[in-house]
Parts: structure tokens; sequence; C-alpha cells
């Protein structure tokens, strides 16, 4: 059939629009009409050549919400006419890491994933005559496209599509980060660095779990007003600190009789580097936590005096907020619809597919939280 898409023909071009065929679903695969899809910081990266993993040409897009409209032979957990948020990180239920109830990484198809391929190692996309590659399994950048049947949640059909597809990425990563890989609890000080689609949802994520002290970082002073939307206590921009950023964060949150200072947790959100070094640093001696959840490119280390691991500092990562898709989604999405977590004011831009390039724009000049693509 044909479908509309936004093709990543070449590492830093921007996106062309083009119809291309795409092959029906295959034996436990599914047919998906994506409605909506957001656009994630990792769009970016791997457009930008960083990511090492970045194939091309390829449709990019892992941040969707959309229907099933049609299923291949043996598909049994999923009906046409169900609603459903694509993962690009599956839950087969049957892999040793889904069954060692220890990570949410299912293993089932992350070989041929990472190679932009269905599980037969072949593409159901193509364009004039030629292979089109899948994009962390679910190339939500085309208004049609086709999954594995473990790798889509069924959601509820009230939620809306254009406000559901940011729990494909953005909602679950930052608000899973806090409650399932850092576990914070009530009282707990924490320091967030970087305040964009994600880094505002590792906030209402603490504000939920309770946490006291919640410090944005952002070297965009916008930031603070949307970080205090959301439960952010305190602001500091790197820009206006004189002297060592690591030290004032460990003085502000110095608190008690013994005056150590650093936070119980501290969470990466920009994907650079040096901010990694600086969260692990300005986590609390003996037992601070640091979250990495940005995503650094090709050649990128991360480094830091084996001291500060040596002293109780740990040094911890988390992708798709250690959700478990198929489980744990729905309920996110219930949450949303109860008013536990917010999502609305979070998406800044709605665009059609045409404009998707702009919604790339909105993202560098730091204008946008979330651009969602309405198909
Ligand atoms: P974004 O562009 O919306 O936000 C990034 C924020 O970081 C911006 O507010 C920016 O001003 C700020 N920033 C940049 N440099 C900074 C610095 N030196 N100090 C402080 N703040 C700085 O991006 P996003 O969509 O929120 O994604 C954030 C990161 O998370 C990206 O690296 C993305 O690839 C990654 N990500 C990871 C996962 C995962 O599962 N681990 C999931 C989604 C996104
Ligand atoms: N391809 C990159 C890795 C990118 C990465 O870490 N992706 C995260 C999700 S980011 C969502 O916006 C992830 O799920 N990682 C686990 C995995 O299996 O990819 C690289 O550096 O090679
Ligand atoms: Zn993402």
């Amino acid at each position: 059939m044909d479908v509309r898409a936004a093709v990543a023909f070449e590492a830093g071009k921007p996106l062309q629009i083009e119809t291309v065929q795409l092959e029906g679903p295959k034996a436990f695969e599914v047919l998906l009409e994506i409605k909506a899809t957001g656009i994630c910081h990792t769009d970016e990266f791997t457009l930008s050549g960083a990511d090492p993993e970045g194939l091309f040409p390829a449709i990019l897009g892992h941040e969707g919400a959309g229907i099933v409209v049609d299923i291949g032979p043996g598909v049994t957990s999923v009906k046409k006419g169900d609603h459903v948020i694509p993962l690009y990180t599956p839950e087969c239920r049957q892999c040793p890491s889904c069954l060692s109830r220890k990570t949410n990484l299912c293993t089932a198809i992350r070989g041929t994933q990472g190679k932009g391929l269905m599980p037969d190692s072949t593409s159901r996309f193509s364009f004039g005559g030629k292979p089109v590659f899948h994009y962390m399994g679910c190339s939500t950048f085309a208004n049609f496209t086709v999954l594995p049947e473990i790798a889509v949640a069924k959601i509820r059909e009230d939620a809306p599509f254009e406000k559901a597809c940011y729990i494909g990425c953005g909602v679950t990563t930052g608000v899973g980060a806090v409650v399932n890989t850092a576990k914070v609890e009530i009282g707990a000080t924490s320091i967030v660095f970087g305040l964009g689609g994600i880094g505002l949802n590792v906030i209402q994520g603490l504000r939920l779990a309770g946490a006291d002290m919640i410090i944005g970082v952002d070297i965009n002073p916008s930031r603070k007003e949307w970080g205090e939307r959301f439960g952010m206590t305190h602001f500091v921009n790197p820009k206006e600190v004189e002297g060592d950023l690591v030290a004032y964060l460990v003085n502000l949150t110095k608190r008690g009789a013994d005056q150590i200072g650093g936070a119980d947790y501290t969470f990466d959100c920009t994907g650079n580097t040096t901010v990694m070094r600086q969260a692990l640093e300005a986590s609390h001696r003996g037992w601070g936590q640091s979250i990495i959840i940005g995503v650094a490119g090709a050649g990128k280390e991360i480094s830091t005096r084996p001291f500060q691991l040596v002293t109780g500092r740990v040094w911890k990562g988390t992708a798709f907020g250690g959700a478990r898709g198929r489980t744990d989604v729905p309920k996110i999405v219930d949450w949303y619809m109860e008013g536990k977590i917010e999502i609305d004011p979070m998406i800044t831009h709605l665009l059609p597919l045409e404009d998707i390039n702009r919604g790339f724009d909105l993202m560098h000049s730091g204008e946008s939280i979330r651009s969602v693509v309405v198909y």
C-alpha cells in the first residue's frame, strides 16, 4: 500500500515527505494507522548522524499512537480497531531478560531492530523499489507502519492520540526513571539536568514520588518557568553560576547535621557527557544515585575519579524508564486520564506531517517542549 512518510535519506539533511510503499503484516505482526507522533531528541540524535546505529534511508519516529488496522497470522494479543502505542522496547514475556524480572530490555527482536529490519530480517518499507529502513522498530513518521505484536501496548480508547503518543517515549522515560529505576522515596532531594521533553517528566515523576527538593538545571533560562509548573523547587542556570557548578549544587543541597551536601538522586536528561559527570559528582557521598537518561553520540565516553564511586555514589542508566511496555504503558495512560500526571501543557506545538522539519527547528531553538505531528 501507499503511505505518507517523512523519509530521512541522509544524515544532517531535512526529512523529505514522500509516498512510500508498505507491505502488509506477516505472521505475528500488525499493521497500524499512526494518528499522532511526538518528535523526541533521540530522533534528532539519529538524524544528525551521531547515532552509531543510525541507518539511511530510514523512516524515523518512535513516539506514536494509533489504531490496529490489520493483523498477520498468529496474532492473538490485539485485534483490528484496538488503540495502541508502539513500543521501541518490546515485551515478549518469554526471553531471558523478560523472565529475569531484573530489566525491561527485552531481547526477543533487538538484533534485527538495531539493523532497521523486521524480525525476519527484511523491511516492510520501500521507495522507488529499494528498501527503506525501519527505526527503533517503530517508524512513526509514517501514517501507516508495521510492528511485531510484542511491540504494541493496547490502551484505552478514550485517550486522545495527540497526547497519548508522548507516553510512547518521553512521559514513560521521565516518570519511569524516577519510579522504576531510581525508586525515589518521599522526602528525597534531587537534581534534574536538562528540562526538556524528558527532564520535565522526571520533575513531575519526582513530585509524584514526594521528593522534597527538586532542583532543575538548564542553560535555557525559559526552562525555569517550565520546571516550576511541574514541581521544581529551585532553578540553576549554569551560565549564571560563578565558579564550579558541582560545588554550588552540593552547597545548595546541604541539610541536616552532617552538612555534607549532594542530592539523594540526580538525573541527566541532556545527553552531554560533561553534564553526566557533574550529575554523578553532585550526588550525595555514601548513597547518591545518578541516573543517565540522555543518549550520547558515537565516540563519547563518561569519566570520573573512581573515588566518586568508592565513596558510595552509584551510576545507573535507564532506557524507556525501566518500563515493561505492554504491562506498564496502559497504566501510565490511566494515570494521565485520571489526572495523576500532566501531558497537555508539555505539548507545545501540533504540526501536520508536511511541517515536521519545523518540529526539529523548534527543538533546536529551545522554543518547544514537545512537537507532535498529527496525521
Ligand atoms: P530536549 O532537547 O527536549 O531537552 C534537552 C534539554 O537539555 C534542553 O532544555 C536544553 O536546554 C538542556 N541542556 C542542553 N545542554 C545542557 C547543559 N550543558 N546543561 C544543562 N542543560 C542543558 O531533549 P529531550 O527530548 O528531553 O531528550 C533529552 C535526552 O534524553 C536526549 O539525549 C535524548 O536522546 C534522551 N532520551 C533518552 C531516553 C532513554 O530511554 N534513555 C528516552 C528519550 C530520550
Ligand atoms: N542507538 C544508540 C542508542 C540509543 C539509545 O540508547 N536508545 C534508548 C532509547 S532513547 C529513546 O528516545 C534505548 O532504548 N536504549 C536501549 C537499546 O536497546 O537501544 C547507540 O548509542 O547506539
Ligand atoms: Zn525518545
